[in-house]
């Protein structure tokens, strides 16, 4: 399987995040995606390719141009306020606030378009958020033109961008611009599965009203868990995208054996849409060892996983998403890659 990778994902490096009545380092960090080109390397996944540059037109068919505006520019206008480090929102657009004003102070716009405070955006943050766009982009390039499966490294990730706001770590999405890009290179139906720990509310947000495109995500409760306001069981869709919305929420300390049915109920579910193609969110969070989430999947668990999502035996995009174990993270990922059946040789290694 190839990889498309890009070393500017080190232009978005996060000072840190709020979080739980303090500030922490932040858990999204450069260092993530290193250690899993490390072991795409060590197993021999596949070439690693670097991404090609694609029209913001493609980004901005998912997201709103204000809000792309925004993400270019917001640190210049930060430090022209003779601000330091980076910007963060200091109010948010709940409680009747006026979401219908796009415009404003620098502040104005970080309460409008921005959803938490772990989000902020460096002098050079753009600049990662669009390679890391590009990567999704160059991947399914590939996938329209007939690859079978291709890995999108992306950094930063992208699941939690909707079309008007970013948070979650994410600026962009990475899964909904590769979707979009397939629907608009002759693929009539596309289904995005989310397996990452958290629930991919951007992306549901991006085509909840679209019945091209189907979203499952198989994620924490929100009851309990981020993004807590999205995610919930009852949210199918609308309009022309009703029952195109499956969500799957999950108890704290959910195992292998729970995971996996709601898997199967996920895999089910895409394969009564008949898409073209699949593209994963690719999130690794859900192992035992991750510090900011609490499920309880093991390393081989994940190999279980690329296995099942080969039996849809569809075009597949990986996208990478979240996955905070920083020392399993390199297996914890390839394991799906090469439960998929993606790499061309060598046994999969399930343990350090
Ligand atoms: C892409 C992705 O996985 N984004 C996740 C965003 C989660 N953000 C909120 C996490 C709060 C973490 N605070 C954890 C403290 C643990 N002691
Ligand atoms: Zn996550």
């Amino acid at each position: 399987m190839r990889t498309i990778y890009s070393d500017q994902h080190r232009l978005h490096v996060s000072p840190g995040e709020f979080g739980f009545g303090e500030f922490v380092p932040a858990f999204e960090k450069p260092e993530r995606v290193e250690i899993i080109l490390d072991r795409i390397r060590e197993v021999g996944l596949g070439a690693v390719e670097p991404p090609k540059e694609f029209p913001l037109e493609h980004i901005t068919s998912v997201h709103a141009p204000f809000l792309i505006d925004f993400l270019r520019t917001a640190h210049a206008e930060w430090s022209a306020l003779r601000r330091p480090g980076a910007a963060y929102p200091i109010a948010f657009a709940g409680g009747g606030l006026r979401r219908d004003r796009i415009g404003g102070s620098v502040d104005t716009k970080l309460a409008r378009y921005c959803i938490d405070a772990a989000t902020p955006i460096t002098a050079t943050t753009w600049r990662a958020a669009l390679a890391s766009a590009n990567c999704a982009l160059t991947a399914a390039a590939l996938i329209a033109q007939g690859e079978s499966a291709v890995f999108a490294l992306c950094r930063p990730p992208g699941h939690h961008a909707g079309a008007d706001h970013y948070g979650g770590y994410c600026f962009l999405n990475n899964a909904a611009i590769a979707a979009q890009y397939l629907r608009d290179h002759g693929l009539k139906k596309v289904a995005i599965v989310d397996v990452d720990y958290h629930h991919g509310n951007g992306t549901q947000n991006i085509f909840y009203s679209r019945g091209d495109v189907y979203f499952v995500s198989i994620h924490a409760d929100p009851d309990f868990e981020y993004p807590f306001l999205l995610g919930y069981a009852d949210e199918t869709g609308a309009g022309a995208g009703e029952g195109a919305n499956l969500n799957l929420p999950l108890p704290e300390g959910t195992g292998w054996d729970r995971w996996a049915a709601a898997l199967d109920q996920a895999l089910a579910a895409a394969r009564r849409f008949a898409p073209d193609a699949v593209v994963v969110s690719l999130g690794v969070d859900t192992y035992r060892g991750d510090p900011i989430s609490r499920f309880r999947l093991d390393s081989e668990d994940f190999l279980r996983i690329g296995e099942r999502l080969a039996s849809l035996k569809l075009p597949t995009l990986f996208v990478m998403e979240g996955g905070y174990a920083i020392d399993q993270i390199g297996i914890n990922t390839v394991n799906i890659l090469q439960g998929f059946g993606g790499a061309a040789r060598s046994v999969p290694r399930v343990s350090a």
